[in-house]
């Protein structure tokens, strides 16, 4: 299957400027009638029309309404001497939903139709130009059995309904705004809708509905309030307004990814919509709101303006996830809860975007080409590129951000556009900042991949009263880019003095201090900044608030760290120290292969944060959790993973025991009386409680002490939410307790009807923490639950995820037998739903980086399913790619 560069791109050869879709609904053969309205590209040599199609079964093609020669010549419909005047091309097709397992295109799930159309289903629906820069308006009449499909849904306005002989009902829809065929979408199916009247501050009225099935109704509220707040923040923000008289959410239990931006008509995962505080964990509400807004926001950073190719996607999706995460920093009013946000953001990127910008993976936020377009919805296009979007906020400001966008509308409203378009829209409109200064090597973030590494050196002359910091840039190779060119790098910055104050920073050559925080821009491979009229040695503070998607090696002690950790302003900051800190020592014992020891200074400084007055809950059980073993891993030039876990252990039980008193403290003071509410300072409060509780079940775990695990038994029974129950079972199942088996079988038996709750059964169990190889047998064993199964993919996610990718020490078996089953899986899934199995294959990215006999085997493992003949091509270039 052939290689698609963004250099060879092409305007189309034809336009459809609409489409009059009629589909009759059944599960086994579905007959779609296409209409369009065809006219040439006059810009375009003439050529024959190309339509894309898949596994469809071609019945009949007119041209204004006369039969025509036409040929399939590679899955395309081929029509030659087509007329030169705009004309009508009516194409009927068949296909068969209820066996569509790859859930791309249409299909049924639970008794209903989906569709699911980005990037190229649309062809397993229809025969279509299907590429994002044909846009058109689309009239869709929807035919099936009243009884069992009685939601009959589509982009749009309704028109028309009414009943049809034999049982049949039928409905109208059309949506006004052109657009490309990957965001067409229908549901039928039974289902039921909450729904809410809203007026805009334009005064115009808008019905927002949430669909879910009939028992559901009840955990659909957070949903709609995050529409609704969703709908309030992009007025507010960014000027932006529903441009739809109704907006549609559709919840549907087997879906690919997270949800899907369909104009009008958002389809989400379950996942993504329902909550009850029985059922959902802080984590998920907090998910909710994240893809609710993401989607929304989608309507005019996707819909009303597209992509032009899909090279381009960063371009939607990179700009549409650093909204989404504007929207839920905003929705929280503390400075210290906006700070939580971030830190998770930045958490999120590095644990899965460094990776992949430094495996086979690799690629550009805007990639140079792809075998599966489905393989580059990644952490690079998505949250990479959300960086690359906040550094130009950084560079021209909030406000001449804002300008930027407005100006970005007003220019491309209605296109199809290019990353380039958007960036120069935003340096246009702030002429004179660094952002337009240096615009060509801004870009470069968009054309080279890798994560550049920033060395900062600090020298403090007490005689001239000055600090200089020289900064230096360096770009690791990365697949198809040997040497890289400097890349444009914000660094927000601070100095502390020596009693925590933060000190006036005064450039030489200026007049006065600006204040005492900055943005220096480094655009250079190296450049140096000289600040003047310090009376003390200054403590650096770079990077705040993770300023640029970069590694950085400042070089500083542990003394420095312990200095920013009890005195920084910047939180992020603040919670960096803490973190390298636990590094600095954990590293050390990895690598040297001797015991660990954490030393008295680091755990002051732990329970500080812990007993401190006045920080937030939420911060502090992310200053107090230790870095993941997937980023020790990649820190490491040879990676054991089981070395890596046996320290991480070693620090944990450390933690627990040399802190058991505050632990019991932070426990007692950290309940949330009253009704359940996922707002940030309670959510912070059962965080910190459960983090206390999951080291207070470790200490016991060795002093055998049966206090703590059951004090965790009678919470987990008495528990009045999903995150109190989810964490007093998580603190007993990993620590080993022998509770932890009647827990698990008393949460299966409370939930068993609850589908999402029982995924979190699957994956609370695989992603255990790993001893003497019980939680890989456990997995192992979860196959054959009769409530296990692969079509589902949250629930093979639940499973499958949480093993390869959220458990290494599980995972990486010196017996080889996670990869076995690692490939077994990515083989069995490859032939149901390849989209599914190459995301799974991914887990194997980083097997260069392990030590032997780790290596050798997975090589082997990758080697097999790479000879599978009958590979999908998704699977085959992730495995290509890795064995490269
Ligand atoms: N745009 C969709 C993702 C489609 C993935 C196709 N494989 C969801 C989102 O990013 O909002
Ligand atoms: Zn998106």
């Amino acid at each position: 299957s052939p290689l698609i560069r963004r250099e060879d791109y092409t305007a189309p050869a034809y336009w459809i400027r609409s489409v009059d879709l009629t589909f009759d609904l059944d599960p086994a053969k579905t007959l779609v009638v296409n209409r369009m309205q065809v006219e040439r590209n006059p810009a375009v040599a003439a050529q024959a029309l190309r339509l894309d199609g898949e596994e469809l079964n071609l019945t009949r093609v007119l041209v204004n309404g006369d039969s025509v020669s036409f040929r399939v010549e590679n899955q395309q419909l081929v029509l030659d001497n087509l007329p030169e005047t705009p004309f009508t091309l009516e194409v009927r097709t068949t296909c068969a939903p209820e066996k569509n397992t790859q859930l791309s295109g249409l299909y049924t799930s639970g008794g209903g139709f989906f569709t699911q159309c980005e990037a190229e289903g649309f062809r397993r629906i229809t025969y279509f130009l299907d590429r994002p820069d044909v846009m058109a308006t689309f009239s869709v009449t929807l035919k099936a059995d009243a009884t069992k499909y009685p939601v009959l849904l589509s982009n749009g306005n309704l028109v028309e309904q009414g009943t049809l002989d034999g049982g049949k009902h039928y409905a109208k829809w059309v949506d006004p705004h052109p657009k490309p065929s990957y965001l067409f979408a229908l549901v039928a199916a039974n289902l039921v809708c909450r729904e809410q009247k809203i007026r805009a501050r334009s005064g115009r009225e808008h019905l927002l509905q949430v669909y879910v099935r009939a028992g559901d109704l009840d955990k659909t509220e957070h949903a709609m309030n995050s529409l609704i707040a969703s709908v309030a923040w992009d007025e507010a923000r960014f000027g932006l307004s529903l441009d739809l008289d109704r907006f549609m959410i559709v919840a549907v239990s087997d879906f690919n990814m997270g949800a899907m931006e369909n104009k009008g008509l958002n389809i989400f995962n379950t996942k993504y919509v329902l909550a009850n505080p029985a059922t959902a964990t802080d984590a998920d509400y907090a998910g909710i709101e994240s893809v609710v807004g993401h989607e929304y926001f989608h309507n005019w950073t996707g819909n009303r303006i597209t992509c032009r190719d899909w090279f381009q996607l960063s371009l939607k999706e990179g700009l549409t996830v650093f909204r989404d995460q504007e929207f839920s920093q905003d929705l929280v009013h503390s400075p210290s809860a906006r700070a939580v946000k971030r830190i998770e953001d930045v958490r999120t990127l590095r644990q899965h975007q460094f990776p992949e910008d430094a495996g086979p993976m690799a690629h550009p936020v805007r990639p140079d080409s792809y075998v599966e377009i489905n393989n580059f919805y990644t952490a690079t296009v998505y949250d990479k590129g959300a960086e690359v979007v906040r550094m130009m906020q950084t560079l021209v400001g909030r406000d001449g951000f804002a300008r930027g966008m407005t100006l970005y509308f007003q220019r491309h409203d209605g296109q199809a556009v290019t990353c380039d378009d958007f960036a120069q829209a935003i340096a246009d409109a702030n002429p004179g900042s660094a952002l337009a200064t240096h615009l060509a090597i801004f870009k470069r973030w968009y054309s080279q991949a890798g994560t550049p590494r920033v060395q900062a050196r600090g020298h403090y002359n007490a005689d001239a009263r000055t600090y200089t910091l020289e900064l230096s840039q360096q770009g690791l190779p990365s697949p198809g880019q040997p040497t890289k060119e400097p890349w444009v790098i914000p660094v927000a910055m601070g100095l502390i003095g020596p009693r925590g104050e933060h000190l006036p920073l005064q450039l030489v050559g200026e007049d006065a201090p600006v204040g005492t925080e900055r943005v220096l821009v480094l655009h250079e491979e190296r450049q140096r900044y000289e600040f003047t009229g310090l009376d003390v040695e200054p403590v650096p503070s770079l990077l705040r608030g993770f300023s640029a998607p970069v590694l950085l090696e400042d070089h500083l002690s542990d003394a420095d760290l312990l200095h920013l950790l009890a005195h920084d302003a910047d939180p992020f900051n603040r919670w960096e120290a803490g973190q390298r800190l636990a590094l600095n020592r954990l590293l050390g014992a990895i690598r040297t292969g001797q015991a660990l020891h954490l030393d008295a200074a680091y755990i002051e400084a732990m329970r500080s944060v812990l007993r401190h007055p006045t920080l937030d809950a939420a911060f502090k059980e992310l200053v107090l959790t230790l870095p993941s073993e997937g980023y020790l891993a990649e820190q490491l030039e040879e990676v054991d993973p089981q070395r890596i876990h046996q320290v991480r252990e070693a620090a944990r039980l450390q933690l627990a025991q040399a802190l058991h008193h505050d632990w019991e403290w932070a426990f007692e003071t950290h309940q949330v009386r009253g009704g359940y509410s996922p707002d940030p300072v309670s959510a912070g409060q059962r965080a910190l409680a459960n983090l206390a509780l999951a080291y207070l079940c470790l200490g016991a775990s060795v002093t055998h002490d049966p206090v703590w695990p059951g004090r965790t038994y009678q919470r987990f029974k008495d528990a009045t939410n999903m995150t109190d129950r989810l964490g007093a079972l998580s603190a007993l199942v990993n620590s080993h307790a022998e509770l932890a088996e009647a827990a698990l079988q008393r949460f299966h038996a409370l939930f068993r009807d609850e589908a999402l709750v029982i995924d979190k059964w699957f994956a609370l169990q695989a992603a255990a923490s790993e001893k003497d190889g019980r939680v890989f047998a456990r997995a192992r064993q979860l196959l054959s639950h009769p409530d296990f199964s692969l079509r589902n993919p949250n629930r093979a996610r639940s499973l499958i995820t949480a093993l390869c990718f959220m458990n290494p020490a599980a995972f990486h078996r010196t017996d080889a037998a996670g990869y076995v089953f690692w490939a077994d899986r990515v083989l069995e899934l490859d032939a149901i739903n390849p989209q599914l199995a190459a995301r799974v294959a991914r887990a194997m990215d980083r097997w260069k980086q392990l030590a032997e006999p780790y290596r050798s085997a997975a090589r082997e493992a990758i080697a097999r399913v790479a000879a599978r003949a009958e590979l999908s091509n998704d699977v085959r270039e992730i495995v290509t790619r890795a064995l490269a």
